[in-house]
């Protein structure tokens, strides 16, 4: 079993109910237990900044879904949920990334494990802090001491 953290935002429509029903579906699904989910935080948007306030919160599942397969279910079921997808870093009905697996490190063309700005992203740390300090630690770390 792998340890997985994602990391769920909304800010369209009623986001606490989307990331609720995010959480629902995935927890749900026969491969994943949900180990542990963050309290939903209210922060403001990241990027860019003319948009509304985000719901966000995190959480920690068990998984013997490969890494693409973990993406492919985050998909699927952000599109179930009713995203769709325009601008960059723009407003959004659900939006769940994969922030770690395991202390996977992977760059390929569909998935960059960890992900590449939670490191920089209040809104994806504050959350994964309350549920999984050592992910929170690892991802900042591993920043710190990258060869510039
Ligand atoms: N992809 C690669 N690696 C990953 C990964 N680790 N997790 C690829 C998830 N996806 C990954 O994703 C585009 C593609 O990235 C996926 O198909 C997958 O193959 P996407 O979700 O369609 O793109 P996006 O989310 O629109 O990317 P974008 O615009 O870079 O959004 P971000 O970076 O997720 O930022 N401010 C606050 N306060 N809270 C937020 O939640 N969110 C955003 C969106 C901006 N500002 C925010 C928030
Ligand atoms: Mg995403």
């Amino acid at each position: 079993m792998a340890r997985a953290a994602l990391s769920l935002g909304a800010n369209l429509e009623d986001p606490a109910r989307q990331i609720d029903l995010a959480i629902a579906t995935l927890a749900d699904h026969p491969h994943i237990t949900l180990v542990a989910r963050s309290t939903m935080l209210i922060t403001p948007p990241w990027g860019k900044t003319d948009q509304p306030d985000f719901h966000n919160a995190a959480i920690l599942i068990e998984t013997d879904l490969s890494p693409l397969d973990l993406l492919d279910l985050c998909l699927a079921t952000e599109a179930q949920i009713g995203r769709v997808r325009r601008e960059r870093w723009g407003p959004r009905i659900i939006d769940i990334d994969v922030i770690a697996y395991d202390r996977l490190v992977l760059d390929s063309n569909r998935l960059t494990l960890p992900h590449p700005l939670a490191h920089e992203r209040a809104f994806v740390l504050d959350p994964l802090r309350e549920i999984a300090p050592d992910i929170a630690d690892w991802l900042v770390n591993r920043k710190l001491n990258a060869p510039a």
